[in-house]
């Protein structure tokens, strides 16, 4: 199965969420909007492994201290917009925590540097005026656990399911 360790969002930060995306819609920018509840923040990308137990006992291996995460600024990867979080030592400090737990036992993830972000839109077109400027109102949340994800793709876009959490 296809697998994946992230944070789920505040209620208020869902909102302010959506609302980033609604300005994006209103200024005519097509593309695939990423559904309420698909929103998360991916801390590893595990990709295809048989057994979600391996990784619940490697999450367990770095436990999760509760952190406070706050929303800031919009950004994009090529043509994928995102909206992005305040630096934060302690979550980055809990996902080098996890990467070697994951390294340790034998659990292959994407190596790439973590970039902490909420994807908004994926393959965006610009709208008639290109893509909005927009103030992110800075909604902070205490954030009590990581979750192991399980994504498969549906018939109308991808579903992601939890599996359990640390
Ligand atoms: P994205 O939002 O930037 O596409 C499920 O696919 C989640 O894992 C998404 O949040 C996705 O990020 C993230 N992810 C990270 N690395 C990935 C990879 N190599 N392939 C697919 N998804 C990846």
């Amino acid at each position: 199965m296809r697998l994946f360790i992230a944070i789920h969002l505040s209620d208020a930060q869902r909102e302010a969420v959506r609302a980033a995306q609604a300005a994006f819609r209103a200024a005519g920018v097509r593309g695939n909007y990423t559904p309420e509840e698909n929103l998360h923040l991916t801390l590893a990308f595990i990709g295809e492994w048989p057994d979600p137990e391996d990784a619940l006992a490697a999450m367990a291996a770095a436990p999760f201290a509760p952190l406070t995460l706050t929303l800031r600024g919009v950004g994009a990867f090529g043509d994928l917009w995102w909206l992005g979080i305040e630096e934060n030592p302690a979550l980055t400090a809990y996902v080098r925590r996890l990467r070697h737990a994951l390294a340790d036992a034998g659990i292959p993830f994407d190596r790439k540097r973590f970039s902490p972000h909420i994807t908004l839109v994926r393959r965006a077109v610009p709208g008639p005026k290109g893509f909005p400027g927009i103030d992110v109102p800075p909604v902070s949340a205490v954030i009590d656990r990581a979750s192991l994800m399980r994504s498969e793709r549906g018939r109308s876009g991808m579903i992601y399911t939890e599996l359990g959490s640390v």
